[in-house]
């Protein structure tokens, strides 16, 4: 893909399909035989694109799998990453992310310092992102491994301010993050705020887990929703296409 050509490629979804849906594999849990077989049906099930990345690597070969994942599918593949070290060539794109409700200078900062030079030479499109976490209920990996405190839940106004700031500091994307496995997911309340308040889009995930939590947070203004762990075990890919298809279309979540 051309330079700004994945950017382009959300705002046209967004535009098109009135919110786009995303997968998220995280190579380190799973089999990659199983996550490999979702990237191949993805398209088809309807997913508009597929991040790839890990709060924390016990054991994956990051870069090994992105490569494998790029051949299973037409769909961009985006770096979603936990750290400079997932910054891998075969990318289409990297939310290059800086972990703006921490006041952790790791993640505010130095991993994207470190991982600047490693975007440049593999010639990356490179998606200004303002990530968020939000209290979820228990203590996720993202926040453990970070090191930084979630907006609290009912603080619709602090997630706001933060997100008017990723905008005036030029981000493309505010990421809304619940963490993988939320025991909740990010408040329908603070997503309206939030899409509200800033121009650039929305993702929200962590915890969605229905075709109606995807349509609801549509609803309520997030341009993108990011669904990862819950699909582990959808063997024949109909919580897939559940899922992508509440995502676009109001008509399809059955009541
Ligand atoms: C995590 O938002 C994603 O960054 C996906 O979360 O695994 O809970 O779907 P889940």
């Amino acid at each position: 893909m051309n330079t700004g050509s994945v950017y382009n490629h959300l705002l046209q979804v967004r535009e098109s399909r009135g919110g786009g849906f995303m997968i998220l594999v995280d190579p380190d849990k799973g089999h990659e035989n199983d996550y490999l077989a979702t990237c191949e049906r993805a398209e088809d099930c309807g997913v508009d694109a597929i991040l790839v990345g890990s709060s924390f690597m016990l054991n994956s070969n990051f870069a090994g799998a992105v490569g494998k994942i790029k051949q299973a599918t037409s769909l961009p593949v985006i770096i979603f990453p936990g750290s400079f070290a997932q910054i891998t060539p075969d990318a289409d794109a990297i939310l290059f992310s800086s972990l703006i409700s921490g006041r952790n200078p790791a993640f505010l900062i130095d991993e994207q310092v470190k991982g600047a030079p490693l975007v440049k030479k593999y010639n990356l499109e490179a998606i200004p992102t303002g990530y968020m976490l939000i209290e979820s209920g228990s203590l996720t990996s993202v926040q453990y491994i970070s090191g930084s405190m979630p907006i609290p839940r009912g603080k619709s106004d602090i997630a706001c301010a933060h997100a008017m700031a990723a905008q005036y500091l030029g981000m493309r994307l505010v990421y809304l993050e619940a963490g993988s496995g939320a025991g909740r997911p990010v408040p329908l309340e603070m997503v309206r705020s939030v899409s509200s308040y800033v121009d650039i889009p929305l993702i929200v995930g962590g915890g969605l887990r229905t075709a109606q939590d995807c349509r609801d947070c549509v609803e309520a203004g997030a341009s993108f929703v990011v669904v990862g762990n819950h699909l582990e075990a959808d063997r024949d890919f109909s919580l897939l296409r559940q899922l992508a298809a509440a995502t676009h279309d109001k008509d399809s979540v059955k009541v």
